[in-house]
Formats: structure tokens, C-alpha cells, sequence
């Protein structure tokens, strides 16, 4: 089991716009599990690839109440985004203790390789549709607060700011 550092808001590394995975191979299967266990360690329900400082088009997930349904997205791409809309309250592990609402297509379609470099589509409503949304943001370079009002992202940003420190300063004590 190998978990990873989640950079955390505003650490600029998290507007980095992801490549294109080119094999899906052992290294990046190696990169999947790491991912699922930093997931699953940090109690979240998905992770984007540049939120552990690897740019490329790697995403996980996993809404199920068991934590036993991980769905792996490589290389994923919307095919179809309902017109219908819905503001819902989101929340990112790269910005603790924020929860705000976002508003999002309610329904989705994605197509993307498994684990496997199998090809699926898959069809996604609710909080899965939500959640492949907000990762397919952090593969380009977007963290869900830049939808709040400028207002709101300055006390984010100062009050990641001063946590930082804190937590710096818990370290070395
Ligand atoms: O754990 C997470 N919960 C969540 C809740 C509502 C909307 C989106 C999310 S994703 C988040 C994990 C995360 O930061 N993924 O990038
Ligand atoms: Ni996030």
C-alpha cells in the first residue's frame, strides 16, 4: 500500500493541464493502485492524477457506499453533457474543510480505457456524474473554488494559506 502527497490548494503545480496517457502498462497500473489507496486512505470519493503531481489523464473514483466499486478512467472524454443543470454542494481533497455549491450537468456520458486499456463508455447521473466532472476540472488545470466568486476564492486562498503554516509549524514541533 502506497499512499501519495495530494497537493493542496493554491499550490500552482494543480493548474497544470494533463497529457494523454500513451500505455497502459505496468507503471501506470502501479500509478491506478497508489491512487486508490491514497483515495481511499484520504476518505475521498475520487482523485484526479494532477492532485498527486502526475499530469497525466488519470482519474479514480469510487461513490459506493462498500468502497468496493473503484471505477478507473484513462484518457476520458465527455461524449455527451446533459442541457440539464444542478447546483450541488462539492467538495476536494486538495481544498480541506471547503464545501460549496457548483453547478453541474445532472447527467453524462464518458468514454475512456480501464484499468485493462479496454475501451468502455460509461453512462453517469448524480453524484458519480458530479464527481467524473469535477475530475475531468482537475485534468485541466481547474479546481471547483475558481467557480465561486472572486470574493470567496481570496478567503479560500488565505485561509489555505495560514493552514499551510500552521501544519508547518505542527511538523517541526
Ligand atoms: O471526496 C470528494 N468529494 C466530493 C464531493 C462532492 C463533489 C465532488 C467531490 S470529489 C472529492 C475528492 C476530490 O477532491 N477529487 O478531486
Ligand atoms: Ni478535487
Amino acid at each position: 500500500m502506497t499512499t501519495l502527497t495530494i497537493l493542496r490548494y493554491p499550490d500552482p503545480r494543480l493548474h497544470t493541464v494533463a497529457k494523454p496517457v500513451v500505455a497502459v502498462d505496468a507503471r501506470l497500473r502501479q500509478l491506478v493502485g497508489d491512487m486508490l489507496d491514497t483515495m481511499y486512505a484520504a476518505e475521498g470519493i475520487g482523485l484526479a492524477a494532477t492532485q498527486v503531481d502526475v499530469h497525466e489523464r488519470v482519474i479514480v473514483i469510487d461513490v459506493s457506499e462498500g468502497h468496493d466499486q473503484p471505477l478507473v478512467l484513462i484518457n476520458p472524454e465527455i461524449t455527451w453533457a446533459s442541457d440539464e443543470k444542478r447546483v450541488g454542494d462539492e467538495g476536494c481533497l486538495s481544498v480541506p474543510g471547503i464545501y460549496d455549491g457548483v453547478e453541474r450537468s445532472t447527467s453524462i456520458r464518458v468514454r475512456a480505457l480501464d484499468r485493462d486499456g479496454k475501451l468502455q463508455e460509461h453512462a453517469a447521473e448524480g453524484l458519480l456524474a458530479v464527481c467524473i466532472q469535477h475530475e475531468m476540472d482537475h485534468l485541466m488545470g481547474k479546481v471547483f473554488v475558481e467557480y465561486l466568486s472572486p470574493l470567496k476564492r481570496n478567503r479560500i486562498k488565505t485561509k489555505m494559506i495560514k493552514q499551510k503554516k500552521e501544519d508547518e509549524r505542527d511538523a517541526v514541533r
